[in-house]
């Protein structure tokens, strides 16, 4: 380990900003020395407690992370904000209206906020995120909050980190029941009914209330519906109040070791399989190669099988 790594992991245990900033880029653009900080940290992460956020857009993810945030600030707790936009390459609109809004804590040293909305070149935007959640562990942090645009698998890939997801919904605009995705019920551990002031709220719970109850249990818990109205901060005492009792319900040693031995076997699945197409890029085979392969395979000049043999000969993997 390096001088310069160690003393960067010393300033982000510290809870230097521009050191944990830094370390953000360098683990989204995938620099060498990202690694070796996190090595560093590892062992003084496994603090945090880990919420996701997710829901379609607009539903009012940023100003429930916000309230969220505020009380667990009026605790004493640090708290880690990532804001995770997969669908902009760059960071859009919504993404700057959450700064603005999140403003308020702006003079808050015991609260970070990071947008993330590249996905870096070798994909992995929920291993990306799975890091910096470790980095703000690390840094300090005792809640971190995930808010992700609930569409595709990455945002399901990255709620399954969180230790706790909330699934946030809204009364009409189409947002109905029967249309939400199957993959948004299944990981919901809490379902938000944010917009409660909104026409529809009533008959929009029944129905959500309805479909849940066909669902299975998960280990005991039955995910429950709270109401909010998160511009006049109702119902975020409630909701706050819910994520402890799920809390509460998974402290037990065993239900929450078997969960995160299966998250780490997750984890070091796509850590192995990341580690393993790099090296096989670094060995020339980038997408320009990939393809000439797979047209070889296409026009059966050459088998799937051998031509993997072949890939993984190239790396001084049989
Ligand atoms: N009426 C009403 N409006 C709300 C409520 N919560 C949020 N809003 C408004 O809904 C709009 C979207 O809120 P955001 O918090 O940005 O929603 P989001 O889910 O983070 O949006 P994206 O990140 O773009 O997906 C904003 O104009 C909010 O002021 C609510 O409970 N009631
Ligand atoms: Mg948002």
């Amino acid at each position: 380990m390096t001088a310069t790594a160690n003393n960067w992991a010393d300033k982000i245990r510290a809870g230097d900003v521009r050191a944990i900033s830094r370390a953000i880029t360098a683990i989204e653009n995938h620099e060498p020395e990202a690694e070796e900080v996190l090595r560093l940290l590892f062992p003084d992460t496994g603090q945090a407690y880990l919420i996701g956020v997710t829901g379609s857009p607009g539903t009012g993810k940023s100003t429930l992370v916000d309230r969220l945030a505020s009380r667990y600030r009026k605790q004493q707790l640090p708290v880690g904000i990532v804001a995770v936009d997969p669908s902009s390459p760059f960071s859009g609109g919504a993404i700057l209206g959450d700064r603005i809004r999140m403003q308020g804590h702006a003079t808050d040293s015991g609260i970070f906020i990071r947008s993330m909305a590249t996905r870096g070149f070798l994909g992995g935007l929920a291993r990306t995120t799975a890091d910096v959640a470790l980095l703000l562990d690390a840094a300090g942090k005792r809640v971190i909050l995930v808010e992700t645009v609930g569409v595709g698998q990455d945002e399901v890939d990255i709620v399954k980190l969180a230790d706790c997801t909330l699934v946030v919904l809204m009364p009409g605009s189409g947002d109905e029941v029967q249309a939400i995705k199957a993959g948004i019920m299944e990981i919901g551990d809490i379902f938000v009914l944010n917009k409660a002031d909104r026409e529809g709220t009533d008959r929009f719970e029944q129905q959500l209330t309805a479909m849940l109850a066909l669902a299975p249990e998960r280990d005991g818990w039955r995910p429950p519906v709270v109401r909010t109205v998160a511009t006049e901060d109702k119902g975020t005492q409630q909701l706050a109040a819910a994520i402890e009792k799920f809390r509460g319900h998974f402290a037990a040693a065993a239900p929450r070791n078997a969960k995160n031995v299966e998250r780490w076997k997750q984890r070091l699945l796509e850590l192995l399989q990341a580690r393993l197409m790099e090296r096989v890029a670094g060995e020339g085979l980038g997408e320009a190669a990939l393809v000439a392969v797979a047209n070889e395979v296409a026009e059966r000049k050459k088998d799937p099988y051998s031509a993997v043999s072949e890939i993984l000969a190239r790396v001084g993997l049989k």
